[in-house]
């Protein structure tokens, strides 16, 4: 792969905006990426590994729960500075983003958020710290925008729960040391539960064949009898709100981290048009060539103020679920047209894995099908302004 050169661009002098936390923040995240995921992501891509080395580092940047209070390991920052590290780590690739996701806003969320102060104090250090990581267990086979429909159930058996069910598609399932699974109880209300690797009848297969999202780890979660101990229910929320709650904060997130993928496609694509030579001339100097560089520093810099007004409104919290969607479905599909134009920019060159753009546009394949897909973020749209829900 070649030399990581990446230059961001702020078009809007957007950084003028910024906080020094959020620059320190934001260099702090940066250069991590260049120095540590550049030079090893697309071995890992092409292998389809997870880069398990780089998970001190994530810890390190902060990226293991950013805004979870420092009394419980995590970094304590404000909802922009979240959002700059995702940027940052998806510019170098989604799927190291997706861990840091998961890890920040789907396990040690829920646990700050819903557990007990006992569970915070044992899970959330060693979280923040990366010695435990983590997955978050919603979608199943048969229930994937439907997460309601959700069949994985536990009984009361007097001493513990006993949880039978199985989910699909889980990110870091294959590695992980604790799940946070969201179950029905007898009466059929949703519930979550810290389930830890080592109990009987728990397995996590692992998902092969991707051709995206390569350097991420996905996988099952199968329960066949599994004991849980009591004090492994999250107590403080029940019901489907409950997990939706998180994905509010991992889709936010999101919205930040798929302009770090479009940014890096961007500064790729404007390096290579100004020094490709055809017809004698840079590529760059075609006006085609420039239509599209245009379009695309213009779709990132509205995908820019768009996340950082979302950061405001997050860090006030007013920032509604319907305002999360538009965002995150916004930025994605920004973020795979830019890819897949970038990637043409390149001709031949676009797709080796000497560039980024290609593994980048296939990345945000899964980036714009998870945490809530395209169509289901149009819904969500809909419904908040006419009122009427159109899911069913
Ligand atoms: P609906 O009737 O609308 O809502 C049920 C209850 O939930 C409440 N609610 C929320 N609460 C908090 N935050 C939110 N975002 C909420 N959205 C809804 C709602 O008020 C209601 O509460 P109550 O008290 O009245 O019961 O539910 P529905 O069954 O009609 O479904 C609505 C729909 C389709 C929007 C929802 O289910 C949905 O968002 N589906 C998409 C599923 C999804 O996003 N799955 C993601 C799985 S995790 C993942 O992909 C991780 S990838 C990670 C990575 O690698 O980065
Ligand atoms: P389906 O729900 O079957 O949807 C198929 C198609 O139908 C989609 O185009 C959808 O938009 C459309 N559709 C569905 N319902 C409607 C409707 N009402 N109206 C109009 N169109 C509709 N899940 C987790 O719980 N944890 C994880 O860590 C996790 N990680 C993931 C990692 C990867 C790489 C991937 C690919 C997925 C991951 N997921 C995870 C699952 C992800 O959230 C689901 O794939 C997603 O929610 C869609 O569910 P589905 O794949 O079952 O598609």
């Amino acid at each position: 792969m070649k030399p990581d050169l990446f230059h961001a661009p702020d078009y809007y002098q957007i950084d003028d905006l910024l906080s020094d936390e959020h620059k320190m923040v934001r260099t702090a995240a940066r250069d991590w990426v260049k120095k540590e995921v550049s030079p090893i992501i697309e071995d890992a891509a092409q292998k389809a590994e997870f880069p398990k080395s780089i998970i001190k580092g994530l810890a390190e940047i902060g990226a293991f729960g950013p805004y979870i209070p420092a009394e419980y390991g995590g970094a304590g920052l404000d909802q922009i500075s979240y959002g700059l590290i995702m940027q940052e780590i998806e510019r170098g690739d989604s799927g190291v983003r997706s861990t840091a996701s998961v890890q920040s806003s789907l396990v040690m969320y829920p646990i700050f958020k819903y557990g007990t102060e006992e569970q915070r104090q044992k899970y959330l250090p060693k979280l923040a710290s990366g010695e435990w990581m983590g997955s978050f267990g919603l979608t199943e086979p048969d229930h994937g925008s439907n997460p309601g429909g959700m069949t994985t159930n536990y009984k009361d058996m007097g001493d513990h729960y006993l949880l039978n069910g199985a989910k699909m598609w889980i990110s870091n399932s294959p590695f992980c040391d604790v799940a946070v699974v969201w179950a029905k109880n007898e009466e059929g209300r949703i519930h979550g539960l810290i389930v830890e690797r080592g109990m009987e009848g728990f397995s996590t297969p692992e998902t092969h064949n991707k051709w995206s999202l390569r350097a991420s780890a996905t996988g099952e979660l199968i329960f066949q009898d599994v004991k849980v101990p009591k004090e492994n229910l999250l107590p403080n929320k029940s019901g489907l709100g409950a997990p939706l709650g998180c994905l509010d904060s991992a889709r936010y997130g999101i919205s930040w981290g798929a302009i770090g993928a479009a940014m890096d496609c961007y500064d790729t694509a404007l390096r290579y048009a100004k020094e490709r030579i055809q017809f004698g001339k840079p590529i760059a100097s075609f006006q085609l060539q420039q239509k599209k560089l245009a379009e695309m520093i213009t779709e990132i810099t509205k995908a820019q103020l768009m996340a950082l007004r979302l950061g405001q409104l997050k860090n006030e919290d007013r920032a509604t679920t319907a305002q999360i969607s538009m965002a995150k479905r916004n930025n994605v599909e920004m973020a795979i047209n830019i890819a897949r134009e970038a990637r043409q920019m390149l001709g031949g060159m676009g797709i080796t894995g000497e560039y980024s753009i290609m593994r980048h546009m296939m990345n945000l394949e899964s980036v714009i099908t998870y945490e809530g897909t395209h169509d289901i973020h149009l819904l969500i749209t809909g419904a908040d302004i006419t009122g009427i829900p159109a899911f069913k």
